[in-house]
């Protein structure tokens, strides 16, 4: 069975105990228990893997490199949080692992504070979702699965 990985960055752990007008009620636990029931609805296994480390996410996408080379892992749905505002590192990291990468914001930033506005990972990405809120990680990974497919 293929396998996908969903990676969620900085303070992802957080969702659920604080600003629920902003990020919603659930919590990451949700967003994981959501993204594993859209992959079996695809047959495909979803790996869930949070971090507040930009060196645990870039080795996080390198190794997803190396199994989408392999064959194994169709790609990432990535939320980096607020390292997707500043990391030249993640966009290298991307960029290396020549893995489609899905960026995927819970909020829609662009209507947020002028700092949220540009993303370091968008030219690296295969897609971008934006503003859903959790059911973003759901089309994220409808999107890879159609992305594999065609
Ligand atoms: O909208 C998104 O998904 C973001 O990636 C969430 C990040 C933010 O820095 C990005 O600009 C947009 C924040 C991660 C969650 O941070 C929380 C902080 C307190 C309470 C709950 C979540």
């Amino acid at each position: 069975m293929p396998a996908l990985l969903v990676l969620n960055g900085p303070n992802l752990n957080l969702l659920g105990q604080r600003e629920p007008a902003v990020y919603g009620a659930a919590t990451l636990a949700d967003v994981d228990a959501l993204c594993v029931k859209a992959g079996q609805a695809h047959d495909v296994r979803v790996e869930c893997l949070q971090s507040n480390h930009e060196g645990v996410l870039i080795d996080a996408i390198h190794a997803a490199g190396r199994r989408h080379a392999a064959g194994e892992l169709i790609g990432v749905v990535f939320n980096a949080g607020a390292y997707t505002h500043t990391s030249v590192a993640l966009h290298d990291a991307i960029k290396g692992a020549a893995v489609p990468v899905i960026e995927v914001h819970i909020s829609n930033v662009h209507a947020r504070e002028p700092f949220r506005h540009h993303s370091y990972l968008s030219p690296a990405a295969a897609g971008i979702v934006v503003g859903f809120g959790i059911d973003g990680y759901r089309l994220a990974i409808e999107g890879l699965v159609r992305r594999a497919q065609a």
